[in-house]
C-alpha cells in the first residue's frame, strides 16, 4: 500500500496545499458525493492537509472541541500531571506579590486593570488574579465557544460588579479586542495579558514568538503573565503525559473522535495508539497517534491509507529553562520582570512588561 491520499475530489478548492496532494491520485466517483459542508470548517481543511502531508501532523488546538475541552479539565486533576496544581498553588501563595509588581510596572490602576486572558478554558486559575488585582474588564478568548461561555457565566455570578466580555476565538489568528474602558478620569485601564498553563509550550519557537510579538502589539502600556512549564526529570515529564488512568490517551485520541462526529470520518479509534515521549535535543513532548495495523481511513470522501507503525503527531509540548523564556519574551518586545517558581522548580510564572 502506498500510504496516500487517494480520493481527491479537488482539495486545493478547500485549502489543502498543492504540494500536500502532489504524489496523490484521485478517486473521482468517491469524490463525488464527498463534500458535505463541513468541509469548511477549519478542523476539516487543516485535518485533511495534515493526514496528506509527510510526516502526518495536525494542530493540538483542534483538541479542544467540548468533548476535548472536558478531558483536558480531568487531565489538569491527575496527579501525574503537575503544571496544574503547581501554577495553582504558586498563583495562590505569590498572588499578592505578583499584583504588587503588575502595579508597579503598569503605573496608574486607576478603578482597575482590564485582564485578557488568551485559552481561557474555565478560568479557575484567574480567579486568584481577580482576588488580588483590581480589575474592572476580564476579557477571556478562547476557540472552544461552549465552554467559554459557560465558564464566564460562573464568573458573572460569582463577581458581581464585573465586565466580563468572553471572546470566542482562536487567538493564534489576529485578533481584535474591544476598546480599553476608561476611568471617570478618561484615563485607559492599563491592559493585563494572562496566558497561563504553559500553552505556549504548544506552539512551535516560531509560532511562540509569533504570539508574542502579536500580543505585545495588544498590551502595550501594560504587560503579560504567562506560566511556562521547565526543563526537568525525563521521567516526571514522560508520566505527565502517560498517566495512568489513561486519560491523556483518551484525550489525544478524542481527535479522532471529533474528526467521526464533526466530518462523518470512520477512524476506529481502538486501532490507534497514544503514544508521548520526551525528546530531550528539542526539550519537548511529543504526542502521536499510532496506527496499530495497516488501515483505511475515509474522511469527508478522501481515503487514507495509514502504515502499521505510522504515526499522526499531535502535539508538542515544548519545557523552557527560566533564562531561554526570559530571552525569548524579549526578542518579541517584552522587558521580562520577575519570574516565580516552585521550590521544586516544576513551573514558573513571569511577569513580561511592556513600557508605553
Ligand atoms: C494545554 N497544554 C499546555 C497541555 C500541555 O501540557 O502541553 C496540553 C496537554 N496535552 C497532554 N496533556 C496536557
Amino acid at each position: 500500500m502506498n500510504n496516500a491520499l487517494r480520493a481527491t475530489p479537488d482539495l486545493r478548492a478547500h485549502g489543502v496545499p498543492a504540494a500536500a496532494m502532489a504524489e496523490h491520485g484521485a478517486d473521482r466517483a468517491a469524490a463525488a458525493s464527498a463534500l458535505p459542508q463541513v468541509i469548511d470548517s477549519d478542523f476539516a481543511r487543516e485535518l485533511l492537509a495534515g493526514l496528506a502531508r509527510r510526516p502526518r501532523q495536525i494542530a493540538a488546538k483542534f483538541f479542544y472541541d467540548a468533548a476535548g475541552s472536558a478531558l483536558f479539565d480531568r487531565i489538569c486533576e491527575l496527579p501525574e500531571y503537575y503544571p496544574t496544581r503547581t501554577e495553582l498553588s504558586l498563583l495562590g501563595e505569590r498572588a499578592p506579590a505578583i499584583a504588587a509588581c503588575i502595579a508597579d510596572s503598569v503605573g496608574e490602576i486607576g478603578e482597575g486593570v482590564e485582564i485578557v486572558e488568551f485559552g481561557a478554558g474555565s478560568s479557575r486559575k484567574v480567579r486568584l488574579l481577580l482576588d488580588a488585582l483590581p480589575t474592572r474588564r476580564f476579557v477571556p478568548i478562547d476557540i472552544s465557544g461552549e465552554h467559554l461561555h459557560a465558564a464566564a457565566e460562573e464568573l458573572r455570578a460569582d463577581h458581581p460588579g464585573l465586565d466580563v466580555r468572553p471572546i470566542a476565538a482562536d487567538f493564534t489568528r489576529p485578533i481584535e479586542l474591544p476598546a480599553v474602558p476608561l476611568d471617570s478620569k478618561g484615563r485607559p485601564a492599563p491592559r493585563v495579558g494572562f496566558f497561563p498553563g504553559s500553552s505556549i509550550g504548544n506552539f512551535t519557537p516560531a509560532e511562540a514568538l509569533g504570539f508574542l510579538r502579536q500580543s505585545a502589539g495588544l498590551l502595550r502600556g501594560g504587560g503579560l503573565l504567562i506560566g511556562v512549564d521547565l526543563v526537568k526529570d525525563p521521567a516526571v515529564l514522560h508520566a505527565a503525559y502517560n498517566d495512568g488512568d489513561g486519560v491523556t490517551a483518551a484525550f489525544n485520541l478524542n481527535l479522532l473522535a471529533r474528526a467521526n462526529r464533526e466530518l462523518g470520518a470512520n477512524f476506529e479509534l481502538p486501532q490507534f495508539a497514544h503514544y508521548a515521549f520526551y525528546q530531550p535535543t528539542l526539550q519537548r513532548i511529543e504526542m502521536h497517534l499510532v496506527s496499530r495495523r495497516a488501515q483505511q481511513v475515509r474522511v469527508c470522501g478522501h481515503v487514507f491509507d495509514f502504515g502499521e507503525g505510522e504515526s499522526m503527531h499531535t502535539e508538542n509540548s515544548h519545557k523552557f529553562s527560566v533564562e531561554g523564556f526570559r530571552a525569548l519574551a524579549a526578542r518579541a518586545g517584552y522587558v521580562p520582570g520577575p519570574a516565580w517558581c516552585d521550590a521544586q522548580r516544576l513551573f514558573s510564572i513571569h511577569w513580561l512588561a511592556l513600557p508605553h
